[in-house]
């Protein structure tokens, strides 16, 4: 099921600390879905391949430096210069996506920059169906083999930006306990995509509003 429909993709976010486990349990859907028959991508932000991205990456890595608003913008650019996500979407593509503008947000209010302007730039992008938080502690997601020493992996930063997190939630999200086993959360992660993605066949696609 998924193929041979001809309704639009659903654009679905994992959102969560670093190290919380999004990567793996992205991939895993995506193979599941894959399994399917659905037409599905896994697409991840930031997409370090953009000059935007390479941009970014070099700030993640400590290479370059920017101010904290710069960088912000830099991230939502990123998001920005995807022009293909709702054409994809309304082409019938069914996306996975690793982070997303509340990523953006909660970094950047970590930071201590304002909440509604760190929202700002992100307004008009296509809104998700349903965003799915991983929640890990940030001691527990320092134990799975630590930080890769990359900008923002640390534990009394990671905290905050859980603070953040909390303050975004809204209808779309849904929060699994990321510290469950990893086939307990990817147990869940397939129902409520599959859920999504059948659900969303009547709905129109909206834009993040805020
Ligand atoms: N990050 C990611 C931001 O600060 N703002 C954003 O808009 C996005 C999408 O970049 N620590 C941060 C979160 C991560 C880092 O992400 C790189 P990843 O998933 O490790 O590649």
């Amino acid at each position: 099921n998924g193929s041979s429909n001809s309704g639009r993709g659903a654009l679905i976010v994992l959102e969560g600390l670093d190290r919380s486990g999004k990567s793996s349990q992205c991939a895993r859907l995506l193979s599941f879905l894959q399994g399917k028959g659905c037409q599905v991508e896994g697409w991840r932000f930031p997409d370090r391949a953009t000059g935007v991205g390479q941009m970014i990456s070099a700030y993640l890595a400590n290479e370059s430096q920017f101010d904290d608003r710069t960088i912000h913008l830099l991230f939502s650019a990123n998001r920005w210069e995807k022009t293909l996500m709702e054409r994809k979407l309304l082409g019938g593509t069914t996306l996975i996506v690793n982070r997303y503008s509340y990523s953006g947000v909660a970094f950047s209010a970590a930071k201590g920059l304002d909440i509604q302007w760190c929202k700002a730039p992100e307004v008009g992008l296509v809104a998700p169906d349903l965003v799915i938080y991983l929640d890990v502690q940030p001691e527990k997601a320092v134990e799975r083999g630590g930080y890769g020493g990359e900008r923002y992996e640390r534990i009394g930063f990671q905290k905050k930006v859980g603070e953040h997190y909390h303050s975004l939630r809204d209808s779309t999200w849904k929060v699994i306990n990321g510290s469950l086993p990893m086939e307990s959360v990817e147990e869940q992660l397939r129902e409520l995509a599959m859920n999504c993605i059948l659900e969303c066949q009547g709905k129109q696609l909206a834009n993040l509003a805020w």
